[in-house]
Parts: C-alpha cells; sequence; structure tokens
C-alpha cells in the first residue's frame, strides 16, 4: 500500500505507436502509478503535439485513455507542456486528475517546496528559441493553430523536429550549467526541490544556500538515460530510478532534440 509518491518524467519525445519507448511507457504507467501518487510530465513527452487535433489524438490515443484513466485510481497528473508539445490544454478538459500548465509549477507536498518548469526558457542566450516562443505563445498564433489542419502542422512540425535533432546534437555543458545555476537560485528562494527537463542532461545536485538544503534533478534524456525520478513521503531527496524494462536502441535519427 502507497501512501502516494510523486513520480516524474520528461523529454521521452514519442514520435508513435511503434515507439519501443512508447510501449514501455505503457507498462510503467499501468506498473509504477499506484493509488494516490502524482505523476509529474515535465515537457516533451511527445515529440510532436500542436494544438488539440485529430491526426494527434489518434496517433496518441493508448496513452490518452491511461492517462484519463488514471482518475479511477486516483493519480493525479501534471503535465507541462514542453517546447514540442503545447497548446494541448483542451485535450484534458473533461479529466479532473489531469492538469496542463504552460509554464511553471509551485508546488506544496509533505511539507516541503517544488518548482516544476520544462526549462526552455531558461537559455536566453538562445535567441532563435526565445523569438520562437513567443511567437507560438502569441493569442493570434494560438488561433492560428485552432483554425490550421492537423495534418499541415503535423507535417510542418515534423520537419522542424528533425531538423532541431540535426542542429542539437548532444546536449552541452554550457546550457547544464545554466540550468544549475537558474536550480541555485530557486532554492536560495526558498524551493526544496528544482525539477526541470529539455536540456536532456541527467542531473541530480543538492545546493546548500545559507544553511537550507535543496536538491536539483532533471531525468535527462529517458531514451538514453533510462532513467526516471521517485520521491515517496518522508522521504529526504528525489531518487533517479533505473527504468529496468527500458531497452531502447539509439538510432541516430533519435539522436537528441531539445
Ligand atoms: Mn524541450
Amino acid at each position: 500500500m502507497s501512501d502516494g509518491k510523486l513520480v516524474i518524467l520528461s523529454d521521452l519525445h514519442l514520435w508513435g505507436p511503434e515507439d519501443p519507448l512508447y510501449r514501455a511507457l505503457l507498462r510503467f504507467i499501468d506498473d509504477k502509478l499506484e493509488t494516490g501518487d502524482k505523476f509529474f510530465i515535465v515537457g516533451d513527452l511527445f515529440d510532436l503535439f500542436v494544438g488539440n487535433k485529430r491526426v494527434f489524438r489518434e496517433r496518441f490515443h493508448e496513452l490518452i485513455r491511461r492517462l484519463r484513466g488514471l482518475g479511477a485510481k486516483n493519480v493525479e497528473v501534471f503535465y507541462i507542456e514542453g517546447n514540442h508539445d503545447f497548446q494541448i490544454e483542451s485535450l484534458f478538459d473533461d479529466c479532473a486528475h489531469v492538469k496542463i500548465y504552460s509554464d511553471v509549477i509551485h508546488f506544496d507536498w509533505d511539507g516541503r517546496k517544488f518548482h516544476f518548469c520544462h526549462g526552455d526558457r531558461i537559455n536566453t542566450r538562445d535567441l532563435g528559441y526565445q523569438a520562437f516562443r513567443l511567437l507560438t505563445r502569441n493569442i493570434l498564433v494560438q488561433c492560428l493553430i485552432e483554425a490550421i489542419p492537423g495534418g499541415f502542422i503535423d507535417r510542418v512540425g515534423g520537419m522542424m523536429s528533425k531538423a532541431s535533432r540535426g542542429y542539437h546534437p548532444d546536449p552541452d555543458e554550457r546550457v547544464a550549467r545554466m540550468f544549475r545555476n537558474y536550480a541555485c537560485e530557486q532554492i536560495s528562494g526558498g524551493y526544496d526541490f528544482v525539477i526541470m527537463g529539455h536540456s536532456h542532461h541527467l542531473d541530480d545536485m543538492r545546493f546548500r544556500v545559507g544553511g537550507h538544503e535543496g536538491q536539483y534533478v532533471n531525468c535527462g534524456y529517458p531514451r538514453k538515460h533510462r532513467k526516471y525520478i521517485e520521491l515517496r513521503k518522508g522521504q529526504a531527496f528525489f531518487e533517479m530510478k533505473s527504468w529496468e524494462d527500458l531497452v531502447i536502441p539509439l538510432r541516430p535519427v533519435q539522436k537528441s532534440a531539445y
């Protein structure tokens, strides 16, 4: 019997039902999540899911059904949109147990303070991306995304996603440092835990600021690192756990895409 735990995943970049990681995630949801758990998806669950479009709903219907079904198990789902999956809030409109966030989650649990965000706003030097984010989160463009046929978004987004894979071959140290600095700032501001994704850099660090110790975790790129993050009630820090049944051959095309 579980007291309820926090389970964290991000950056799966699922590309479809044939993706072995997709099958593994369905098993993960069935096996690892128990009554009272809170399941946090910290962005980029999908390699492409923009707008609540039928083409994406159909492609990922089994996963959507699983997430919807978690309500019956009393598992809450907190979904932070990433830069590959956004404007999806209406997908779970009718599910009280699934909450979608477009930016940061400030969360209190078991007497501790948590700061969750995908992390795509941290690298402010990536001006191209910051402009893209500003553009896509603009109300006019949002209306446009509503109106554009899903098939078109799928084609253009699919091409952009492939291009970004070549563009960011590997997570770089400089970006990892920016994320750690950001986490440290949040911890000095009073947070006990900072949880992010996006950088694809597996991280587990503790910062002590003026007698207050906090932890920064990032589950990296599960396709490569095969980790997820968990915190049980009463546990002092998050634990990086191995995703035992996740054996996925890394193909060049799946290399990395923030
Ligand atoms: Mn990302």
